[in-house]
């Protein structure tokens, strides 16, 4: 392409987390794609963190599903559209004729459009006639949204990020914002770099990276937030600091929520106990927040995924009602969403137990004024089947087709074995994905192709109600087609009107004049917050070219609302432990969440290299003094187990973790592993009101996973790994790294290694064995480039990758560097880079360390000034942070 031929950069909106970032993507003359951040979005004003930079790397075809495909006697073939949406079409409607509309499924994803979105909950509750549809966002959101009902009547987010740039006091709840929500997190760093005196309190069982610019860090025991929060309550009136005109004029419930907070809670040393923490901290955390009206609560998963997840919510909303801290400048509880589109799924009602526009299956009035909008011939009567439940009907045999779209259950549901049962029963399974292999396509008899981030149009709305565009840049790929074209066309086929959209903004134009209409008090009209009545008739230009605006968009509010003025309901929250408790056969409880780099079930974050260095491979992260009670060590492999299921991997000390816990990342599967997708050991407890697992705490043990060899090969073919015990699969920069470990002596080493990686006798091949130390390595060369190289080793002391991965980026492999191909580093000055903390300039710890150590340097700006590392999106600057705090302590030590 010339380069005036090129388009221009375009805005759109970043394809993760619910920060909701503006992004701008400029196409390149080399067909690449070049990712910066957007100035002129107001929810980061151009910052992006290390995911949001990285988007351009996750573009590239490799594994995109490109044609429809359906399941025969051999397998999966391609299939032309037509053949694919009859198959989907008449599969539905022949199993809806047999067993009524309760019998099929849609579970959808917090990271579809809004568009896809609403014609899902269009087609499911008012077509279909069932409300069964549910979305990942039970797994994630779902406890929020059921503690906003109750609290405001509505799900309502009052605040805004400019209430962190206002506060006094930030409480971060069950979030590590430092990993999940990194934009945002910066933006409290800078307002703590700014006002110092600014408190800063981190609530976590785990010292995260968050916790780098935490004034205090109470880290709880799992589950105990709700005492935690009761006992604030508790104290808050005692201290008398409860805003008695507020709470007569705005609220109800007062006096029941604190009768039931004080039962248990009104004594913080009674809390301490429970939440396993010093008193001393909890009075701290007490007296802080009562004496600082500005006081944003910040929560995440640490608090909705939970079997108590709704009253830990309302405990924290309680709070800020008996203060009057809401919906105010600098002020009110927040909840921070996940997903890109987390609320706008909300919005359209997407989950089981919601209709659309923020109204109510169970209200016949709401529904009357639903399926009196959309004309449509039925309306679900009552709520459908939530994700767990849902996954047992299906294996029940009760729910006989479901579609899944924009979301990977094998991976992330609780008891995932279960939803491998349940879909391997399944009469019609359909996936619509982007990816050709997860584990969850593997199970299709359907699988549909969609677009992906850069290639389709829609609207998104981040966790402070603001909707974006997300523009597409790309063309489509293959056969590739939005997922609400696919959904409106199965419908049509299904002989269903009012699916007849030609585009994106008449299905959004849709979308705003249901959520204005009979929006009011008159007569026949219902009062809902939620009204886009100022974003009807925008026009296909309109739309284009719309800014982000937060809801609600009414005429009196034209550009939209940045926080909503709201009262509510203080809710009684009774204490609770977790539904599993401890046994002495599971006696360790399993904690799950993110790592900085990856996203999810990493089908597009898997893609890019820049972001493999972070963390290399699945890891279980635990206190030294369990590993050695439980007779497993740091760096060897480890099998952690619960009633549900098990899975293997490295174990890890560092992660701040308290005695009688591990930690496992969420994002390895059998396409990245062979046995570490955590999901099947998750139990599948769910909180009773807003049926959301308990990601957060399962009874497990942990024994040791006996290996008689390691290794690891770099790769620029992919390998097939038949009979290895165990591997682990990560990205890099043109080659692949595959960590391997047996279970059984290996004979011939150099036979088994060159039948592994397919070399043949005449090829470029350099070997080395040790026989007696069971030590084995070879170097295939193809012309002057690497292309493969394997090494083993009894023990687990095998040379860093990082060396052997930069010759892969040659093109030719110099003397030198041949000569210490065998050894596995530079013969020369042998500098280990360590696993990579600033993934942007490629920085590894052990870098960072010596410069540290040599340049005598104490603050970040020094390092970076010395190494750029932090320089750029500023991911990895608590990481540096605290590598600078354990330099500053071992000089001490030394000192001393
Ligand atoms: N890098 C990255 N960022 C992401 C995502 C990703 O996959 N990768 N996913 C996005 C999505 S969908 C979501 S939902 C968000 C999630 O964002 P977060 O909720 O911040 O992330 P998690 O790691 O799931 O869990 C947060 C913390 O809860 C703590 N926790 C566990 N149990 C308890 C408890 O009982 N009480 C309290 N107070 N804390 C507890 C955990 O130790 C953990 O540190 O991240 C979003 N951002
Ligand atoms: N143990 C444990 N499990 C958890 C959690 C936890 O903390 N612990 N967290 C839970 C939470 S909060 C969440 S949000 C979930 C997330 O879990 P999932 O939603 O299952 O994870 P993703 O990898 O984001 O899956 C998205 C899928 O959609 C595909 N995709 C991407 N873009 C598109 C598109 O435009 N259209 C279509 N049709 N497909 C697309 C991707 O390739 C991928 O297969 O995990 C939950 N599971
Ligand atoms: S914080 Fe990072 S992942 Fe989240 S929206 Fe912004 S750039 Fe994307
Ligand atoms: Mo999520």
């Amino acid at each position: 392409m010339k380069l005036s031929t090129l388009p221009l950069a375009v805005r759109t909106t970043c394809a993760y987390c619910g920060v909701g970032c503006g992004v701008q993507a400029t196409p390149q003359a080399d067909g690449g794609i070049v990712v910066g951040g957007d100035a002129t979005h107001p929810a980061n004003l151009g910052k992006l963190c290390v995911k949001g930079s990285a988007l351009g790397e996750t573009l590239g075809l490799e594994g995109r599903l490109l044609h429809p495909q359906l399941r025969g006697e051999d397998g999966l073939r391609q299939a032309s559209w037509d053949e694919a949406l009859g198959r989907v079409a008449a599969g539905f409607s022949d199993i809806i004729a047999r067993h009524g509309p309760g019998s099929v499924a849609l579970y959808v994803s917090g990271q579809l459009l809004t568009e896809d979105y609403y014609v899902a909950n269009k087609l499911m509750k008012g077509y279909i006639g069932s409300a069964n549809i549910d979305t990942n966002s039970r797994l994630c959101m779902s406890s929020s949204v059921a503690g906003h009902k109750r609290a405001f009547g509505a799900d309502i987010v009052p605040g805004c990020y400019e209430d962190f740039d206002l506060a006094d006091m930030v409480v971060l709840a069950g979030s590590n914002a430092a990993w999940c929500h990194p934009v945002l997190f910066q933006r409290i760093a800078r307002l703590k770099e700014r006002r110092p005196e600014v408190m800063v309190v981190v609530i976590d069982p785990r010292r995260t990276a968050t916790c780098e610019i935490a004034d205090l860090h109470l880290p709880i025991a799992a589950g105990t937030d709700v005492w935690l929060f009761n006992g604030l309550l508790s104290h808050l009136a005692r201290e008398g600091v409860m805003d008695g005109a507020f709470v007569a004029a705005r609220t109800t419930g007062l006096a029941a929520a604190l009768a039931v907070a004080n039962v248990d809670c009104a004594d913080p040393l009674e809390v301490a106990r429970v939440c396993r923490i010093e008193p001393s901290k909890v009075r701290a955390f007490y007296r802080a927040f009562a004496a600082t009206p500005k006081v944003v609560t910040a929560y995440s998963q640490g608090v909705n995924q939970s079997s108590a997840g709704t009253d830990k919510v309302n405990s924290i909303i309680n709070c800020h009602l008996a203060t009057g801290r809401i919906g105010k400048p600098g002020m009110g509880p927040f909840s921070l969403t996940g997903q890109p589109n987390a609320m706008g799924g909300r919005e359209v009602g997407g989950l089981a137990n919601m209709l659309a526009a923020h109204m109510e299956l169970d209200n016949p009035e709401h529904a009357e004024l639903v399926q009196g909008f959309w004309k449509s011939p039925r309306i679900a009567a009552r709520a459908g089947l939530k994700a767990v439940d849902l996954f047992q009907a299906i294996e029940a045999g009760k729910v006989k087709a479901v579609w899944v779209i924009g979301t990977n259950p094998m991976v992330s549901m609780p008891d995932a074995n279960q939803v491998q049962r349940a879909l391997g029963k399944c009469e019609l399974v359909v996936v619509s994905d982007i990816m050709a292999s997860t584990d969850t396509t593997a199970f299709a008899h359907v699988l549909l192709p969609a677009l992906g981030w850069g290639e389709k149009d829609g609207t998104v709305t981040n966790s402070e109600r603001c909707i974006s565009r997300q523009r597409a840049f790309l063309p489509a790929p293959g056969e590739a087609r939005a997922d609400w074209k696919i959904l409106c066309q199965v419908a049509q086929r299904m002989g269903f009107g009012g699916f007849d959209f030609r585009a994106a903004h008449e299905i959004f134009d849709e979308h705003a004049r249901l959520s204005s209409w009979r929006n009011g008090t008159g007569a026949g009209c219902v009062k809902r917050v939620f009204n886009l009545e100022g974003l009807t008739g925008l026009g296909e230009r309109n739309y284009d070219t719309l800014d982000p605006v937060q809801w609600p968009v009414t005429q009196g509010a034209a550009l939209g609302t940045r926080r909503i003025e709201c009262g509510g309901r203080l809710v009684p929250t009774a204490p609770r432990a977790p539904v599993h408790a401890a046994s002495p056969d599971y006696p360790l409880s399993l904690n799950t969440g993110r790592v900085r780099d990856q996203w999810h079930t990493m089908t597009r974050t898997g893609k890019a290299p820049r972001l493999a260095g972070h963390v290399t491979e699945p890891f279980i992260d635990m206190h030294p003094h369990d590993a050695l009670l439980y007779g497993v060590r740091e760096g060897e492999l480890a099998r952690v187990s619960s009633a549900w299921g098990a899975m293997v991997a490295r174990v890890q000390h560092g992660g701040g973790i308290a005695r009688g816990a591990v930690f496992v990342p969420i994002h390895w599967n059998g396409q990245t592993a062979s046995d570490a997708r955590v999901g099947a050991l998750v139990s599948p407890a769910v909180d009773p009101v807003s049926g959301e697992p308990e990601f957060k705490h399962t009874p497990v043990t942990v024994e040791h996973f006996g290996v008689a060899w390691h290794g690891f090969v770099l790769t620029r073919r992919s390998l097939a790994l038949d009979g290895i015990a165990h591997w682990t699969r990560i990205q890099g920069s043109g080659f692949a790294r595959y960590e391997l470990a047996g279970r059984s002596a290996m004979a011939a080493r150099g036979a088994w290694a060159r039948a592994l990686l397919g070399v043949g006798e005449d090829e470029d091949w350099l070997e080395y064995e040790d026989r007696a130390g069971g030590v084995y390595r070879a170097v295939h060369l193809v012309g002057e480039r690497i292309e493969q190289c394997v090494f083993v080793s009894a023990r687990p002391d095998l040379p860093s990758r990082a060396w052997l991965g930069g010759l892969f980026d040659l093109e030719a492999i110099g003397r030198d560097q041949r000569a210490g191909l065998l050894a596995g580093r530079s013969p020369g000055k042998a500098i280990d880079a360590g696993p990579t903390v600033c993934a942007c300039f490629g920085v590894g710890r052990n870098t960072l360390c010596a410069a540290i150590r040599t340049g005598k340097l104490s603050e970040v700006a020094e390092v970076t000034a010395s190494l750029k590392a932090g320089g750029n999106c500023g991911s990895c600057v608590p990481e540096i942070r605290a590598l600078l705090a354990e330099a500053h302590v071992a000089g001490l030590m030394q000192d001393g």
